[in-house]
């Protein structure tokens, strides 16, 4: 039993800050300038679960040779606060990776992009890829993608953080979120044991979004000893998707690209 007693109100100290800096605030915290390169598309992201979505989906389009789907791409360091910079904060408010330029056409102001899933989708129906184009296959496949963006933070801010970050090994979050996760794991087993994509017959943007997680949690690449205290061996046809979904050659380029520095 812990000995914390809930205070009247809630007061931030600067421990209580994570170990990307985060405060109780929004907005920019200092002046910064981005550089900006000549290709159609501008990333700033950094290569998590969230920010490989964002290479891989652009390395999918080459694949299927879409033109137009060339993009520079920049680090922001997050645990050094560059999402607090001003002109990141510029393109996305919310201080977080990824984060999208589209230039392409001269339009004017330039079409920016945050949340990986708004992204994903920007992509799909500009290119016209990686979604279907029936009501059917379209729904599910915003289905899941949407699932994603509401499940995905308690594996990554619930199980990961308890599990790998927390100071401390905690009982309670530990299995209230670890339920969680073998709950979304189970789910996405049975679903993908009726068929061989997430959403249906056709590799998608959900497969993108949803293998960026649980594909690399399956593959024990998330949080090191998760594979073993998950019992992930129990997944089988989540293992075999994930597996499957590994050898695309544009998911692997996307997990090797070149990160530019914001530095001048
Ligand atoms: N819902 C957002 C989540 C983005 C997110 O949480 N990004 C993390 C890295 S994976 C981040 O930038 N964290 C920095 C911070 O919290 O200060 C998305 O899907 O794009």
């Amino acid at each position: 039993m812990s000995d914390y007693k809930l205070p009247k109100v809630w007061k931030w100290e600067e421990e209580n800050s994570n170990k990307t800096g985060n405060r109780p605030t929004a907005g920019s915290r200092f002046e910064q300038k981005l550089p900006v390169g000549d290709a159609p598309f501008q990333l700033y992201s950094l290569g998590t679960p969230n920010g490989i979505k964002v290479t891989i989906m652009l390395e999918e389009l080459k694949e299927l040779g879409v033109e137009g789907a060339d993009y520079d791409v920049y680090t922001i360091n997050i645990g050094e606060g560059d999402q607090f910079g001003s002109d990141f904060v510029d393109i996305n408010p919310n201080s977080k990776i990824p984060a999208l330029v589209d230039q392409s056409q001269n339009r004017s102001p330039r079409v920016k992009l945050f949340e990986s899933g708004s992204i994903l989708l920007y992509l799909a129906e500009k290119f016209g890829q990686l979604i279907p184009t029936d009501i059917q296959g379209r729904t599910e496949t915003l289905n899941w993608l949407f699932w994603q963006i509401g499940a995905g933070p308690y594996v990554g801010g619930g199980f990961g953080h308890f599990f790998a970050y927390a100071p401390e090994p905690m009982k309670y979050p530990i299995d209230r979120f670890t339920m969680e996760t073998k709950r979304q794991l189970d789910l996405l087993d049975k679903t993908l044991a009726e068929r061989p994509y997430v959403a249906g017959d056709t590799y998608t943007i959900a497969d993108i979004a949803i293998w960026s997680w649980y594909g690399r949690l399956a593959l024990g690449k998330l949080y090191e000893g998760s594979y073993e205290f998950l019992n992930l061996d129990e997944y089988t046809h989540l293992l075999e998707w994930a597996k499957r979904i590994n050898e695309r050659p544009g998911v692997q380029k996307g997990l090797e690209v070149e990160y530019q520095s914001i530095e001048e």
